[in-house]
């Protein structure tokens, strides 16, 4: 306001609220200022989990409940700045799962986007709609909304993942929808594999008379370590140039549209060399980032965080970051750009 208030308008206006708070009407010129900023001042912080510290811990969890009890056997990870919201950003979920040898965690559906990032073992499967994805390390596995799911582990060592959901982004509509399966497994309905084989090589069945089993918008489940990692290493080797925010960097893609992975959630993968620091940069959609390969450091607003291998680090929106790799860098990172993008929301900035 640019004229101060007298102290007794300032007082007649202080009772004025009294007044009218328990019929829930509020002074909006008090909370603008709050409520409308003039930059993103995220209140999740940023954090770093190590991963063999939270790995004990789950592994423990693992002693006293088992996958079928638990209906899921996961650690969430909560963003220290978001207490009690079960929420690793404002609209994002992460949480380490562990499923042991001859375990299966049950089938169910919900509205919300799941992705499965594999920090540890190999063999055990999630399987979608019936088809399975058989999951090795570093492999990203979907489980899109309202499809359904159950993961199983066959092998003799334990396997654990990285969930990110749209939890919050869902609890923000007030959209959520959720039903148990009446049997622990969905029945098999294709071979494992069979989507990736039909979707995931640049072709797509041609309509013919027979319908499409999957779902029209969300076909394709597994992008494996083995086929993203060799392309990381054939940018590098290709003389291409390096985009000085990133490194190298590819996103996922849904095939269908050549959009992001899911409607809320995108996932892309960066590989830096040794020696290589990225210009800094900063965006709206704050990212869960997983050290897959090598050691170096993110420098955020200034504050260095030491990264090593199956690290789980989260930035904010808008949080200024630059990352120097000690050795050859290579990073998984998850956000909800997606959805930013949709609603006109996201912004970036590259200095
Ligand atoms: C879920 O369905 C899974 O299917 C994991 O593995 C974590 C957290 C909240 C809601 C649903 C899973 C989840 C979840």
């Amino acid at each position: 306001m640019t004229q101060p208030l007298s102290n007794d308008s300032r007082a007649q206006l202080e009772a004025l609220y009294q007044q009218m708070e328990p019929e829930g009407l509020y002074p909006l010129w008090e909370k603008l200022a709050a409520l409308v900023l003039p930059q993103p001042q995220s209140p999740a912080q940023v954090h770093k989990w190590a991963y063999d510290k939270a790995r004990d811990y789950l592994m423990r969890a693992g002693d006293l409940i088992s996958a079928k009890q638990a209906e899921r056997r996961v650690l969430i990870l909560e963003n220290p700045g978001l207490a009690g919201q079960s929420g690793i950003t404002p609209s994002l979920y992460a949480g380490l799962q562990l499923i042991l040898p001859g375990e299966i965690a049950p089938a169910h559906r919900h509205t919300q986007c799941a992705l499965r990032f594999v920090m540890e073992g190999g063999g055990a499967f999630t399987s979608v709609d019936g088809e399975k994805a058989v999951m090795h390390q570093f492999d990203l596995v979907l489980t899109p909304g309202g499809q359904w799911h159950d993961h199983g582990n066959p092998t003799d060592t334990p396997m654990i993942w990285l969930d990110g959901l749209d939890i919050p982004t869902v609890r923000h509509f007030d959209a959520s929808f959720a039903e148990h399966y009446h049997e622990d497994q969905f029945p098999e309905a294709a071979p494992a594999g069979d989507s990736l084989t039909r979707y995931g090589r640049n072709m797509r069945p041609l309509k013919g008379h027979t319908a499409d089993r999957r779902p029209a918008h969300q076909p394709l489940f597994h992008y494996p370590y083995a086929d993203w990692r060799p392309t990381l290493d054939a940018m590098a080797s290709s003389g291409a140039e390096i985009d000085p925010h990133l490194g190298h960097a590819l996103e996922f893609l849904n095939p269908i549209n050549g959009g992001p992975i899911m409607a809320t959630i995108s996932a892309h993968v960066r590989l830096m060399p040794a020696g290589f620091e990225t210009k800094p940069r900063r965006a709206t959609d704050g990212t869960i980032f997983v050290v897959v390969e090598g050691t170096g450091e993110a420098v955020i607003d200034g504050e260095t965080t030491v990264l090593s291998p199956r690290d789980i680090l989260v930035v904010p929106s808008w949080k200024e970051v630059v990352f120097r790799a000690n050795s050859q860098l290579v990073l998984f990172g998850y956000s909800d750009k997606a959805c930013q993008e949709k609603l006109n929301l996201y912004k970036e900035e590259n200095a």
